[in-house]
């Protein structure tokens, strides 16, 4: 073992069928009297992974938020060679531009917002840095699936983030409908850790981000996570906002009404958390996939 390497807790992609074993780590790491979320909101999260808040940012943060998103499509269009602008399997339209927090101001502001970096530090019990933020535009009709996953298990093998410690804060940017493709999740099944089969490519998130095929659960393990904990959808309008836990399984499937279902996420970890080398592969990602600056996101 790697003299740095730390211990791998979260041991995945090493055999040729998924293992399912209990999860390690605590979930919420923070109490209630650290305040902005209360004891009831703590113990929902624990139990589920997941808190949903419809309508949580007004029409005057939307219409900022929303013209950044059709600014940041129509530049990403025409940046043929980034990496960073990631396009739809199986066509040239864009499917996610990763980075936003550092490469956009209203999304820089929007990352360290207290209304969010707040309940992150919470829920964390620590400061907190940004990881990874994306936009995911799942444009009508041609918008396709991301497939059932955990982002830890990626976060883990491919970024070496080594404790569950980490969460996501989604923000609807357009309104989530039963219809036009809505983030699935899985109550509860962030309390197993799915280590699943199959090894990892070389550059693999070349492919993956486009369609992931491998750091995904077998049909075997979504069917015994299905049983235990069943498949919510939290739709709700423009402005709405989801925190769903690093190991949550979640996903959503293809868009093929005219309605865009596009979506902002901002992936914060406990400055106790830091990487230092992939439990997987030779190297960590790039750093627009899992940052390599640690910097507490300042408070307030
Ligand atoms: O690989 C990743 O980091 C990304 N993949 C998915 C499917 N969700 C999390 C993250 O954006
Ligand atoms: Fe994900």
């Amino acid at each position: 073992m790697n003299a740095i390497q730390e211990q791998d807790l979260y041991p995945s992609r090493r055999g040729t069928e998924d293992v399912i074993t209990e999860r390690k780590d605590p979930v919420v790491y923070g109490a209630a009297a650290d305040g902005p979320l209360g004891q009831d909101e703590l113990e929902a999260y624990d139990r589920n992974g997941f808190l949903f808040y419809p309508a949580f940012f007004g029409p005057d943060d939307l219409a900022s938020f929303s013209a950044e998103l059709d600014r940041l499509w129509a530049t990403a269009g025409a940046a043929r060679d980034s990496d960073e602008v990631i396009r739809e399997p199986d066509s040239d339209i864009v499917r996610s531009i990763f980075r936003v927090h550092e490469t956009s101001d209203v999304y820089r502001r929007l990352a360290a917002d207290p209304r969010i970096a707040d309940r992150a530090r919470q829920l964390l019990g620590s400061d907190v840095y940004v990881h990874q933020s994306r936009i995911n535009y799942k444009p009508g009709f041609k918008g396709k699936e991301f497939y059932w996953h955990s982002d830890f298990e990626t976060w883990h093998v491919e970024d070496g983030v080594p404790r569950m410690r980490m969460v996501s804060c989604a923000i609807w940017l357009t309104e989530n409908t039963p219809v036009n493709g809505p983030v699935m999740v899985m109550p509860g099944s962030h309390k197993w850790f799915v280590a699943c089969s199959g090894g990892t490519p070389d550059d693999h998130f070349k492919a993956s981000l486009r369609r992931q095929e491998f750091g995904v659960p077998s049909d075997t393990s979504m069917e015994w996570l299905e049983k235990r904990c069943g498949i919510e959808q939290p739709v709700g309008p423009a402005g709405s906002v989801l925190f769903f836990e690093c190991n949550v399984v979640h996903g959503s499937n293809g868009n093929i009404t005219p309605y865009p279902r596009s979506n902002v996420f901002i992936v914060y970890n406990s400055v106790e958390n830091t990487p230092k080398q992939a439990f997987g592969p030779a190297r960590r990602r790039p750093h627009f996939l899992g940052s390599d600056d640690f910097t507490p996101l300042p408070r307030g």
